[in-house]
């Protein structure tokens, strides 16, 4: 394939409710779309489409919206453009040469596997060697402003069946909060932890106070660079540290592996540099006995359905964050939005992320676009 045009479209879609974690809160969510058109060759130009996850502000990672359509633009689209027989499988080396920027590269290498998928009639389960029709769909509930509203909001998204919850916490929204979840709700919830970065290994005897609930794991209580500092913090909890920021490649993942600070990873393919980076740390983590689960960047459509099929691979024992388009956004951008019914959101099976954008919801909410060329 030979990449001919690249799109940026930078939108702004409005969130149903605002969504707040330990680093902020959010009432939008800025994200860039990259639509590549490829030649591919024979017929017509294939068109492929990727969704860059970086937020629009450097508080979860490093990488953030503009920085990363201007690192697309200016460093990474050229390389593409200068390939004369592009495929996924080497989109990841052709980019290594750029250091870091993994969200902007997975977005690249989304729209080049859609494409080289819609090309050949294949969806990306297919692809994945995915049987799996349906995966367990979670839901990531946000720091709320009483722990009455929590229960309140948890209580909804149970009645609408979601298979298990996650509570953000932080230094002080924790303890209690957890305890009326679990009054309320019982034992048998499915009930997890996400702290976003926001504790020090000095929190270790507020953050032992957890593990009577009960809790699947608690995701990335400390620092990216923590590495060791989870270690030991596992060596005093009984409840499993998840990595989420810390798992920022494949090595990453082996590191925490070898290192004993991550007994449960948290697998975002943006954060890991794309799709197959993912499924390479996947392999990895299953032959190490670590289980998996998908997180999500409040995805559109597009990385909402890519996550659905790979979450359907065997080594994602844990539900994901993968809930209905309509637990962000009132109007996806796709036709036909993700739904969550009965706890779990179907695999897509249509060519390539199996999802069909559509040109005026995009319009509607398109603040910006940018063509870029060969
Ligand atoms: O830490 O998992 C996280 C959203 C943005 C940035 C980081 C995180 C999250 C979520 C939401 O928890 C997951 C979702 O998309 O449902
Ligand atoms: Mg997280």
């Amino acid at each position: 394939m030979k990449l001919l045009s690249l799109t940026l479209h930078d939108l702004r879609l409005p969130l149903v409710a605002p969504f707040t974690t330990s680093f902020g809160t959010q009432t939008e969510r800025r994200a860039y779309l990259v639509e590549g058109r490829f030649d591919v060759g024979s017929g017509e130009p294939v068109t492929g489409w990727g969704e860059c996850v970086a937020m629009a502000e450097p508080l979860y990672s490093a990488e953030y919206a503009d920085g990363a359509a201007q690192v697309i633009e200016r460093w990474l689209a050229p390389v593409l453009f200068a390939a004369d027989e592009l495929s996924a499988e080497t989109v990841a080396e052709r980019l290594a040469p750029v250091v870091g920027h993994p969200m902007a590269k997975a977005a690249l290498e989304m729209a080049v596997l859609d494409a080289q998928l819609r090309a050949g009639g294949r969806s990306f389960a297919d692809h994945l060697g995915v049987t799996r029709d349906t995966v367990p769909s979670g839901v990531s509930v946000g720091l709320q402003p009483s722990t009455d509203e929590l229960v309140r909001v948890v209580g909804g998204y149970l009645d609408a069946g979601y298979a298990r919850i996650k509570l953000k916490i932080k230094p002080g929204v924790d303890i209690d909060a957890v305890r009326e979840v679990r009054r309320a709700f019982g034992d048998e919830l499915l009930l997890q932890v996400d702290a976003n970065a926001a504790y020090t290994l000095a929190d270790a005897a507020r953050l032992r106070r957890l593990d009577e609930f009960g809790l699947l794991l608690i995701e990335q209580p400390l620092g990216e660079a923590d590495l060791r500092q989870h270690a030991a913090l596992a060596r005093q909890l009984d409840t499993p540290i998840c990595l989420d920021e810390s798992i920022v490649s494949a090595q990453a993942a082996a590191d925490a592996i070898a290192l004993g600070a991550a007994s449960v990873i948290n697998i975002k393919p943006g954060r890991v540099g794309g799709y197959l980076a993912a499924r390479q740390i996947h392999d990895l983590a299953r032959a190490n006995g670590v289980a998996v689960w998908c997180g999500g960047m409040l995805e559109t459509g597009i990385g909402r359905a890519a996550n659905a099929a790979l979450a359907g691979l065997p080594g994602f024992t844990l539900p994901g964050d993968i809930s209905g388009s309509d637990r962000f956004y009132a109007t996806d951008i796709i036709t036909e939005p993700i739904t969550m019914s009965g706890g779990v959101v179907a695999v897509p099976r249509g060519p390539g992320f199996g999802v069909e954008v559509d040109p005026d919801v995009l319009g509607r909410f398109r603040v910006g676009s940018r063509e870029l060329a060969r």
